[in-house]
């Protein structure tokens, strides 16, 4: 079976709608391909100006590849648009000063576009929303790599809601501790989110749970867990394993809860990874909801209340 991806050399383009991309993969073959291409015995083909692929149009040197690598996915938050509307989706490659006379070229492959709710419902009294990991991007169908998230400028870029990336660290859908996603955390890369309009001054109880992705990564994990002004290190073995920190709010209006992975893991292929982190839950200490601002509060009633 013959793995056909294109290679972009400048800029490659689509038209998406909310659920639906045509040729996502690149598995219908490009059209009008110049005489002299054969792509029974070429790793990469050379699009000429008449080719067309289907779904797409391109500018630039596009080339078509028919070879296996590993590969990495990646998630993008692409924002929103209304029912029906048509976007234009554009891939491009840019170089930089260090290779502008490079012959090397990112290779791009399927694509996914999951829709997401508008709304996070607070779980179970947990005062971080998405604490599970469970709104996120779409895995690709029989993947098992999970998706990379880089870190990005604003929290809105991120495919992972309500979180921001230090870093680098893989969302995964594989030997998940709960639910169906976890974190995965990179080498010297970490997560943060924040608790909002948590009372001053009052005790909460932050607890998660850590582990391994059963991946083949070797060694302990040192995971440094920040919740307000509460700082401590946990070592992590392969089982995942829950653990809790204790920690006073503050007077700030936002109380930051951070994961960082202080370890350089690698499988034995070379391939970066880390602890993983799920079920991140903050509750007031004694499980009290007297810890809750009433302004807090009140939203979420109003939220309630247009839900009916
Ligand atoms: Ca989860």
């Amino acid at each position: 079976m013959w793995f056909q991806r294109i290679t972009l050399l400048l800029l490659i383009l689509t038209t998406a709608t909310a659920a639906f991309l045509q040729n996502p993969d690149f598995e219908s073959p490009p059209l009008n391909l110049p005489e002299n291409s054969n792509s029974s015995s070429s790793t990469f083909v050379l699009l000429g100006q008449n080719s067309t692929v289907p779904g797409w149009t391109y500018q630039g040197t596009v080339q078509q590849n028919y070879s296996k690598h590993p590969w990495q996915s990646y998630g993008h938050n692409l924002g929103t648009w209304g029912n029906d509307e048509p976007i234009n989706l554009v891939l491009e490659s840019q170089t930089t000063d260090s290779d502008t006379n490079s012959s090397c070229w990112p290779i791009i492959d399927t694509m996914l576009i999951k829709t997401v709710g508008v709304t996070l419902v607070p779980d179970n009294g947990n005062l971080l929303l998405n604490g599970g990991f469970e709104s996120g991007p779409g895995f690709l169908p029989n993947s098992t790599e999970g998706v990379l998230l880089d870190s990005a400028p604003s929290v809105v870029q991120l495919a992972l809601r309500q979180w921001t990336v230090m870093g680098t660290v893989r969302y995964i859908n594989f030997h998940v501790p709960e639910g169906k996603a976890a974190i995965e955390i990179l080498s010297a890369s970490g997560i943060q989110t924040a608790a909002r309009q948590l009372s001053e001054r009052s005790r909460y109880n932050l607890t998660f749970t850590l582990g391994d992705a059963n991946d083949g990564c070797e060694g302990d994990f040192l995971v440094g867990v920040e919740a307000g002004s509460s700082a401590q290190n946990f070592t992590v073995k392969s089982k995942a394993i829950g653990f809790s920190l204790v920690f006073e709010s503050t007077d700030e209006p936002r109380t930051q809860i951070i994961f960082t992975s202080y370890s350089a893991a690698h499988t034995k292929d070379g391939v970066l990874c880390g602890p993983v982190v799920d079920e991140v839950i903050l509750h007031p200490l004694g499980g009290g909801s007297a810890s809750i601002k009433p302004a807090w509060l009140l939203v979420f009633a109003l939220f309630c209340i247009a839900s009916l």
